[in-house]
């Protein structure tokens, strides 16, 4: 299989530490692609040009990184993060709210990095710093009552999340005043999976 990726994504980077967690690694070739960009290597494969995308052998891209998601923690079996039986599906509503949260983020970053200080509009900026705000006190219940619990793929979404606002939005750093979303977070960064995929950004 080939993952397209880029440093800068969070939804690739929660794949790619999917992938090492649950041992698929070897299996995945790991690409580079760049975005929004005529000559993107992920074009061919996938005209949207979105990446996390996930080339299948048979050909078959799977892009929506809770697809892929869902996707590898089927392959991984036993080793599969959120379990197996009905009640994954709660651990799968956990990651799809914490994604929806990365989404509403990267639509503040491009709002921020695409346009001049002048031509943003602070209307946008407001609601979607307001939706954060209302996410992050959601996931910091969320994390107090899931702390002793195993990793599953929502931590990774959460984590990735965490680590593309410190490095590429570092005045919306909000996970800094959840108390006990920052102390999780720390903890989290030991994870071999999480050092091993932090960006390179040239
Ligand atoms: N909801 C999507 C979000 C993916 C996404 O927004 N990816 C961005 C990079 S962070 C992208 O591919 N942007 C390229 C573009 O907008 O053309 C997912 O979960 O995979």
């Amino acid at each position: 299989m080939k993952l397209f990726f880029t440093q800068r994504s969070p939804f690739a980077r929660k794949i790619r530490m999917l992938a090492r967690m649950t041992d698929q690694i070897g299996d995945i070739e790991e690409i580079e692609t760049t975005v929004r960009d005529p000559n993107a290597p992920v074009l061919p494969h996938n005209p949207t040009g979105k990446v996390p995308t996930l080339v299948l052998d048979d050909g078959t891209a799977l892009s929506e990184s809770l697809l892929i998601t869902t996707y590898l923690e089927e392959r991984a079996g036993d080793r599969a993060l959120n379990g197996a039986g009905d009640q994954r599906w709660t651990a799968f509503a956990f990651d799809a709210f914490v994604t929806a949260t990365a989404d509403n983020v990267a639509w503040l970053f491009r709002e921020r990095v695409n346009k001049e200080p002048d031509k943003q509009s602070p209307t946008f900026l407001e609601l979607e710093r307001g939706r954060a705000q209302r996410n992050y006190h959601v996931l910091e219940a969320a994390l107090e009552t899931n702390l002793s619990d195993p990793i599953r793929t929502g931590h990774l979404m959460t984590a990735s999340l965490f680590g593309f606002v410190d490095s590429f939005l570092a005045d919306e750093t909000w996970h800094h005043n959840h108390p006990k979303l920052k102390a999780w977070y720390q903890r989290f960064q030991e994870q071999p999976a999480f050092q091993d995929t932090i960006p390179v950004v040239s």
